[in-house]
């Protein structure tokens, strides 16, 4: 298959993200349980890590929506145009592999296709933009600079068309339930009745999927997930000014049942102290650790078929139809704006 892979997107510290780091840090670290947030993981480095694990045996969440998506593709976009033409509109980006899938088999119904990359980053929609066109005749990108969670989103319709968006690779997972309605509302308002949404979900452990394959997806014996977790000090580090020891925090990956979530902890390993600069206005910070004490840096919720049901229901969606792989790792659902 040739890839479409987007090489990860250069460091750019423009005033308005060292204001952003430091809001975060300021906020999460003075919490009660400290906190950070999971966005902090993906400066370049971060990028770079991500994309490793994504090619992990134990990181089965992309290459089983791949093959979803491989195996359904021409049902997939029969079933969301039901006869009419489309455009293609995805929230986040960087997931673009999995996503030429869906265009390639777009192409193949209608000559041309409209596709709407929605995303923060100005260079990775820039990049994808290059690297679709090019290998993808047929394809028009048409990029959104847009954070899809805090601003209203504008999907644009050409000439009628209908629309299916795409919302993949359990990016969704990241959101509280609460969060995660909000997201799928913005953008139904975006929709009429009879667009589609195409939804990639993680499953929960339960009768098909044991604990302990969900907990390896996260606690990886080659430790990229725990370089992925520590990245997040060292960019404190280099773009704040702060002094961790990175070497003074473990890699924590846990099943919350009751959340139905992984989460993922940085755990100090001793009784310590660091400190964070003032920077962008917000104050410097003093910071103690007890031995134990964690970080709070990812939340990855899990579903059930039905849970997503619930979820896209909120949202004023209907499930049009569900795949999952044969082992019942991971769903992608087709839903249908009602
Ligand atoms: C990018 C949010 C889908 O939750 O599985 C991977 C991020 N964190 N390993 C996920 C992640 C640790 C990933 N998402």
């Amino acid at each position: 298959m040739s890839s479409l892979a987007i090489e990860p997107c250069p460091a750019e510290l423009s005033p308005s993200l060292l204001a952003a780091v430091a809001n975060e840090a300021a906020s999460g670290l003075t919490a009660n349980p400290k906190t950070l947030s999971p966005w902090l993981f993906y400066d370049e480095a971060g990028s770079a890590l991500f994309e490793e694990i994504t090619r992990l045996p134990e990181y089965y969440l992309t290459r089983t929506e791949r093959a979803i998506f491989t195996a359904h593709a021409d049902e997939i976009l029969e079933v969301a145009s039901a006869g009419r033409c489309m455009t293609m509109a995805e929230l986040g980006a960087g997931t673009a592999t999995k996503t030429g899938i869906l265009l390639r088999a777009a192409v193949r119904r209608q000559s041309q296709v409209m596709y709407q990359p929605i995303d923060v980053s100005d260079s990775c929609l820039i990049e994808a933009r290059a690297a679709i066109e090019a290998k993808i005749p047929g394809v028009t990108v048409v990029p959104q600079l847009a954070n899809y969670m805090t601003q209203r989103i504008a999907i644009s319709r050409p000439r009628q068309a209908r629309i299916l968006a795409l919302y993949i690779g359990s990016s969704i997972g990241n959101f509280s339930p609460k969060q995660a309605r909000e997201i799928l509302q913005n953008l139904r308002g975006q929709l009429e009745p009879g667009d589609a949404l195409v939804l990639g979900t993680d499953l929960a452990p339960g009768t098909h999927k044991d604990e302990a394959t969900l907990v390896a997806a996260y606690d990886d014996a080659a430790g990229i997930t725990a370089a992925f977790n520590r990245n997040i000090l060292t960019r404190l580090n280099r773009e704040l000014g702060a002094d961790f020891d990175t070497s003074r925090f473990a890699h924590r990956a846990v099943w919350n049942a009751g959340e139905s979530r992984i989460e993922m902890h940085l755990e100090s390993l001793m009784a310590q102290r660091v400190y964070v600069p003032a920077n962008a206005g917000f104050p410097a910070l003093d910071l103690a650790f007890a031995e134990g004490e964690t970080i709070h840096t990812e939340n990855s919720y899990k579903f059930t078929a039905a849970s997503v049901e619930a979820l896209l229901r909120d949202a004023g969606f209907a499930i049009a139809k569900q795949f999952e792989d044969a082992r019942g790792l991971f769903a992608v659902t087709l839903a249908r704006a009602v």
